[in-house]
């Protein structure tokens, strides 16, 4: 398998690493030793962990004011590929890549495959973009794709879709994501029910092209860039399209995708229990679809979504697989950095979860002991699993600490020097 960073590096990171990282490993071992947890089982656990990487998240993003382009940034799909694979050897958390066409449209699809097979890297569900009108794109968006009142825009959104499922198709893909910015500004510009009955006519003839084993995911977000009325603005929408389409179209959440404080966990256990969570856009928000870290501003909600996943999990069994995707956009850090934090802040909530004594908290429940139901997950939350997870990515060939090897490797330096600026560099500004 070929690898980007220089493995020596990593072997010299961790033999000065190892002596601090065995003592923690250790007192954390005899720690939950004492609760009834063996230590080997959790890194174990930790080492079977994976969310896909965004292709669009290892540029730099913008806002709608401004862009500032880093360093190094990688001006294809296949420099994109390049930076996926840092990202994955240096956590071993990410050997898919979720790809967004017409951004990362290739013109030799098998090169592609076997660009990123050399790093042992697949694809995750590809995206769609009917969001922007491309050169050249002979209807436009403007007012809708999916939903648009123009037959002709439908059709070439149906027909941008189709196009997609068989580009992941050629990559060994196996499921469809499909975000609209389409809806409304001001009340009255649309009728309400002919926009979504548009959108389901449109996504049957979306959903009538996907091979047997695929899925489509369905992504509902509450606004932006339609402000008074988005078509797919809420779990409860997307829930009642993917029924309405069949068994192959599942809800996909992203975190950034719904008002302040709503509880997103409830929305993934109602999504579990109905058999229609499809997948999630690991982020973090404060305020809207910030796409930040994951982990960065609410820790604590990451780990309930993972708790109920958990839930789910011991319930359903293996039957029960949503897709882990990240979608970020980086304005201000380094966006390989950024996704390793993420991929080990969803990873570190992925191990707390399975610190809940499930059988404990049942029994809580069913005494109505509230303080102690409560207790029951805050002391899951609380414990530091920091060393399982560096010593999951030890035994699996990466560094204890992803960032400080990064760091050490120079890799973006030597991309800045082989990736000049491209002039007027946008693609992945929008998210
Ligand atoms: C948009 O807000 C969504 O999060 C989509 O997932 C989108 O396709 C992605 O963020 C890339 O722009
Ligand atoms: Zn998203
Ligand atoms: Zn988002
Ligand atoms: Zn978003």
């Amino acid at each position: 398998m070929n690898t980007v960073i220089d493995s020596g590096i990593v072997e010299q990171h961790n033999a000065k690493a190892m002596a601090n990282l065995e003592a923690d490993y250790a007192a954390l071992g005899g720690m939950l030793a004492r609760r009834g947890k063996d230590i080997e089982q959790l890194t174990a656990l930790a080492q079977t962990f994976a969310v896909a990487l965004p292709s669009w998240g290892v540029g730099t993003g913008g806002t709608r004011f401004a862009r500032f382009p880093g360093p190094g940034e990688p001006r294809n799909v296949f420099e994109k590929i390049d930076d996926c694979a840092v990202i994955n050897q240096l956590t071993r958390a990410t050997p898919l890549v979720s790809l967004h066409f017409p951004w990362d449209k290739p013109t030799d699809v098998a090169a592609l495959r076997e660009y990123a097979d050399r790093y042992k890297l697949g694809f995750d569900s590809v995206n769609s973009n009917t969001f922007q009108d491309q050169l050249g794109q002979a209807h436009t968006y403007k007012y809708g794709s999916l939903t648009a009142l123009s037959a002709e825009s439908r059709a070439q959104a149906v027909q941008h879709n189709v196009e997609c499922i068989e580009l992941g198709r050629a990559l060994g893909s196996k499921g469809l994501t499909v975000w609209v910015g389409d809806g409304a500004n001001f009340p009255g510009q649309q009728n309400l029910r002919g926009a979504l009955e548009r959108y389901l006519d449109s996504m049957r003839g979306v959903y009538a092209a996907l091979p047997d084993d695929w899925q489509v995911y369905i992504e509902h977000k509450l606004f932006e860039p339609a402000f008074y009325a988005t078509t797919i603005a809420d779990w409860g929408t997307s829930f009642a399209c993917a029924t309405e389409l069949g068994p192959k179209a599942k809800c996909l959440v992203d975190l950034g995708h719904h008002a302040p404080n709503t509880n997103i966990e409830m929305i993934v256990a109602r999504l579990a229990q109905f058999g229609k969570l499809g997948g999630f856009h690991f982020n973090d928000s404060k305020y809207g679809d910030d796409d930040l870290d994951s982990g960065s501003i609410n820790p604590f909600q990451l780990f309930l979504i993972f708790n109920e996943l958990a839930d789910a999990s011991a319930r359903d069994g293996e039957a029960f697989k949503p897709s882990y995707m990240l979608d970020q956009s980086h304005n201000v850090t380094d966006p390989i950095e950024s996704l390793m934090n993420s991929a080990v802040e969803v990873q570190r909530a992925f191990v707390q979860s399975a610190l809940v004594d499930r059988a404990a908290l049942a029994q809580y429940q069913q005494d109505n002991d509230v303080l102690q139901s409560a207790q029951a997950l805050k002391h899951a939350f609380r414990t530091d699993v920091s060393p399982i997870l560096a010593m999951a990515r030890l035994r699996s060939g990466a560094p204890a600490d992803p960032v400080g090897c990064y760091r050490a490797s120079g890799y973006r330096a030597k991309q800045a020097e082989l990736r000049p600026a491209k002039a007027g560099a946008s693609s992945s500004g929008i998210v």
